[in-house]
């Protein structure tokens, strides 16, 4: 017996070249109006808003189809102020010199600073975790591969979907992040915080940095050969 099997490819749908230039176009400006937003409403976004997009992030590829990730959805006012004292304290040290003055240098034009009142206020906040050892089955503990490239991807694929959905986000990666297993209650020898995403409506008056909407010219990001 054969150790793989196939099924045909039944959900591809093929478009005429003008269309796909059209949905491509479209795809940009869309990506054109995403961007990181540090202002947060705290008006509710349903849970279920929030599940269709981990799912959209659970459909990424992954080393060996593993799907090295989990997603801890937080909701919870108690568990949000927990995340929000325990990121504020380390920024704290970080801005206070610990960052070194290139890196604050860097961080400059986009105006941070200690300050994160959206931990607490936005309705979602999602930790990311990275996986060691895992497989197709929850259950499984083998060898994971490639897992950073993984959680990379589903994580992009999860700021995608959250756009598309109509919410604004911010990728928040407090340093060092290891309070995020704790507070998350997941298991520290296996698992690794990756990333906290925020995610919700923005303010009224929520702006954007000038800098952050410079973005490199198509000749400098890509060749052509
Ligand atoms: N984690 C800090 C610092 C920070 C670092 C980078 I690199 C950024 O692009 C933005 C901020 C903070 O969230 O303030």
């Amino acid at each position: 017996m054969k150790d793989h099997q196939n099924v045909p490819l039944n959900d591809f749908i093929e478009y005429p070249v003008n269309e796909m230039q059209t949905r491509a176009n479209d795809f940009l400006a869309n990506s054109q109006r995403r961007h990181s937003i540090r202002s947060f409403s705290d008006r509710a976004v349903p849970k279920e808003v929030i599940e269709a997009c981990i799912k959209a992030a659970g459909t990424a590829p992954s080393g060996a189809n593993h799907q090295p990730w989990h997603f801890v959805a937080i909701n919870s006012q108690d568990v949000k102020q927990k995340i929000r004292q325990a990121a504020e304290d380390l920024e704290r040290s970080f801005y206070e010199g610990r960052a070194g003055e290139e890196w604050l240098d860097a961080l400059k034009p986009l105006g941070t600073d200690a300050n994160k009142p959206y931990l607490e206020h936005a309705p979602w906040l999602i930790a990311i975790f990275s996986q060691k050892k895992g497989g197709i089955h929850a259950e499984d503990k083998n060898t994971n591969y490639y897992v950073h490239e993984s959680v990379g991807i589903a994580t992009g694929f999860l700021i995608q979907a959250l756009h598309h959905a109509g919410l604004v986000t911010l990728t928040h990666t407090p340093k060092p992040m290891s309070f995020l297993s704790d507070i998350c209650g997941r298991d520290r020898d296996n698992e690794r915080p990756y990333m906290l995403l925020i995610a919700g409506y923005p303010t009224a008056d929520a702006t954007v940095p000038e800098h952050a909407l410079v973005k490199k010219d198509i000749a400098e990001i890509a060749t052509f050969l």
